[in-house]
């Protein structure tokens, strides 16, 4: 059994062209002009692009007391529907857990997953058993990219010393960091400030966490970063500040990463201010949407290449859920959805107003986050050898995104009424055909889980060469007597 591509253009990261694609057994086995298969897939007039990845979901996520409403079905599903055909959740040990208990936990929940998926392990603390667990995290489990919290006081956060010592754990096995770059601290005295002032509705929750706070955290981040000599993946960077902090670490030769959401891209601060309280509710979320100015720079670094991907940090909650923050905003549970939207709605802003590139386009919702994940070219590649994840892609095809036709479970989206041009006419995992334009052939338990190795000793972060570990010790002669 074959299936062939047939009559699409070819984009990937660095080029466009005209060719077919050949499938077998899961994998491209070929690509070049009239090839045939047992099965025909006819892509005239459209592009055959890598499926998107996702490095950024929480589906069924433990917090703020309830469960997000996406589980690995629905959310894989969503994503395929929009052509994205690899998610990276993030496994998130509780007080007392071990990594590798918390880790079955997540295994647990991947069993009807339609869709590849990878986790990221988060370290909520820090004692000596984190410390050994995360060798077999790497070594045995194939997760290298470890996820810290510097907000969430309370709960996920972790303070400096701990972060440091876990970066520089990373640095020793070659896994890569990532940080959400909030001042949790911060965010906790304003939240209280506001909330005894009877600032209780959902658009207190974005004047407790303004952009000053990120950038804090975000260059705090960095600094702990090229001290411990690791990388750094900046996650969900919504703003001037914290893009600004990524740019210069960047320019002095640093491997710092920024990860824009769709969702800061194309919304603004003014949902909050909106007179509904679930309208606003919906999309209280952290770090929380921005002005234009932000979401500009936003823009720009994804032109220059100073931001490297766009996630969705998809974490979905009903209605009744974010009714929970009823009276006190600090309660409303964080998140939006974006999965099913983010390629389209890339696209439809990024790629057809001339501000992306097509092969652009690819790079931030595929190939560069397969590389810096290093599942590349496994993943994030249109190559022989490479997973058969595509993504047919109709240029002309338009929809208006409800919530009434979408495949997350909730019970809105934060882009309805928005008009999209630019979406899947067939996609792939792993050769499988899953979404053919709008009807769903998902096949639960078809997603499997991907390892990703280790980095190599050279993936270091130094702002200079000079080996910052490695003190010189002083001969002195004469030592002062102790005592007073
Ligand atoms: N932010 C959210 O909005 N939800 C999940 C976790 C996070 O950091
Ligand atoms: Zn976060
Ligand atoms: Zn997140
Ligand atoms: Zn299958």
């Amino acid at each position: 059994m074959s299936k062939v591509i047939k009559g699409g253009t070819i984009v990937t990261a660095d080029l466009t062209y005209k060719a077919d694609v050949k499938i077998e057994g899961g994998k491209i086995v070929e690509i070049g002009p009239n090839l045939s298969g047992t099965e025909t897939l006819d892509a005239t007039g459209c592009y055959v692009m890598p499926g998107g990845i996702d490095p950024h979901v929480h589906l069924e996520m433990p917090f703020m007391g309830t469960y997000s409403s996406d589980d690995f079905e629905s959310g894989t599903r969503a994503g395929l529907a929009g052509g994205t055909t690899m998610v990276v959740d993030f496994c998130l040990p509780g007080p007392e857990q071990s990594l590798l208990e918390a880790l079955q936990m997540w295994d647990n929940k991947t069993s009807r997953a339609n869709a590849d998926y990878s986790f990221h392990m988060a370290i909520t603390g820090w004692n000596e058993r984190v410390f050994n667990e995360m060798e077999t995290v790497v070594k045995d489990r194939g997760i290298n990219t470890f996820k810290h919290f510097m907000a969430y006081k309370g709960a996920l956060m972790v303070n400096d010393d701990e972060m440091f010592a876990s970066f520089q754990r990373c640095a020793e096995l070659g896994a890569l960091p990532l940080v959400h770059a909030e001042n949790g601290d911060v965010v906790a005295s304003m939240t209280a400030k506001l909330l005894a002032d009877g600032n209780n509705g959902p658009e207190a929750h974005a004047y407790s966490r303004p952009p000053e706070v990120e950038g804090e955290a975000t260059n705090r981040a960095i600094m702990l970063a090229d001290m411990a000599g690791v990388p750094l993946y900046v996650v969900h960077t919504s703003c001037e500040q914290a893009h600004e902090a990524i740019r210069r670490a960047r320019q002095k030769g640093m491997r710092v990463y920024g990860e824009p959401l769709i969702q800061h891209l194309t919304l603004d601060e003014s949902e909050y201010f909106d007179k509904d309280w679930d309208h606003a509710a919906r999309r209280v979320m952290s770090p929380p949407f921005r002005n234009k100015q932000h979401q500009d720079s936003l823009w720009a670094g994804l032109q220059s290449g100073s931001l490297s991907v766009v996630a969705t940090d998809h974490c979905a909650f009903t209605t009744d859920q974010k009714r929970s923050g009823l009276g006190d905003f600090s309660k409303i549970p964080n998140g939006t959805g974006g999965l099913e939207d983010r390629m389209p709605m890339l696209w439809t802003h990024g790629v057809n107003t001339g501000r992306l590139t097509m092969n652009e386009f690819v790079a931030v919702t595929s190939t560069n986050i397969a590389k810096i994940l290093n599942v590349y070219p496994k993943k994030g590649a249109i190559l022989v050898g490479a997973d058969a994840d595509i993504v047919v892609w109709d240029p002309k095809r338009s929809k208006t995104i409800s919530a009434k036709t979408q495949q997350s479970s909730i019970d809105y989206n934060v882009f309805e009424g928005k008009q999209v041009t630019g979406l899947p006419r067939y996609t792939l995992t792993r050769g499988e055909v899953a979404i053919e334009e709008s009807t769903v052939k998902t096949k639960e338990g078809h997603g499997q889980f991907v390892k990703r190795e280790p980095f190599q000793a050279v993936n270091k972060a130094l702002s200079t060469w000079k080996e910052l570990v490695a003190p010189r010790k002083v001969e002195r002669s004469g030592i002062p007597a102790t005592g007073v």
